[in-house]
């Protein structure tokens, strides 16, 4: 969803290919034979890191600065998202495949570690790194959309209201509207 943003967003025209997870066309596997989506070829590169489609894409066009932002807090962000909270949204997503782990807990690091930060964050300006829209609201965002989507009473009891808006902004925005349109699956 966010390399499918950012190529929107800079311009970029691709042949958007959907393939079905469980029969993978033998064309993806040998441009990126690690098989995971979304993998983008072009300028002679293989990209199969949705981070590095969003970078490429920003390299190329970037028409209301979305990477003017502080260098080490955006990493920052971006890294404890793709990483530790990744870790907790598989687990609370995917209770069965945890039956060890109590979903509460895992709910309250999830808390901790993101959903406080961020709320802190946008309760002094409307974005995550200040009052202007950047790759790592983009970056986040679908994340949190899979969060607030597991279990949407939950989420709505929570106290955060800020994130809550901030989501509820991205949703509505004609920039995820435009890239959430269905595509034929591809065969080769
Ligand atoms: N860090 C990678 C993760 C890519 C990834 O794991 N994608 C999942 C779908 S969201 C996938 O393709 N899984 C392979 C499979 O289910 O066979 C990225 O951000 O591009």
């Amino acid at each position: 969803m966010r390399a499918r943003m950012a190529l929107k967003y800079a311009g970029i025209q691709v042949e958007h290919r959907e393939i079905e997870l469980r029969n993978k066309p033998h064309s993806m596997l040998i441009a990126s034979p690690k098989g995971t989506v979304p993998v983008l070829c072009a300028d002679g590169l293989v990209l199969d890191q949705s981070l590095d489609i969003m970078r490429w894409a920003l390299d190329k066009s970037d028409p209301d600065g979305w990477r003017e932002v502080d260098k080490g807090v955006s990493q920052a962000w971006i890294e404890k998202n793709d990483g530790q909270f990744k870790v907790l949204l598989d687990q609370y997503k995917y209770p069965n495949r945890f039956p060890d782990l109590s979903q509460g807990d895992v709910l309250n690091s999830a808390i901790e570690l993101m959903l406080k930060p961020m709320e802190a964050a946008l309760q002094s300006s409307k974005y995550l790194m200040g009052n202007k829209m950047s790759l790592v609201d983009i970056a986040i965002f679908p994340f949190i959309r899979q969060f607030a989507a597991v279990n949407p009473e939950q989420f709505d009891a929570l106290p955060f209201s800020s994130v809550k808006t901030w989501l509820n902004q991205q949703l509505e925005s004609d920039l995820f509207n435009s890239v959430m349109d269905k595509h034929p699956t591809w065969l080769d």
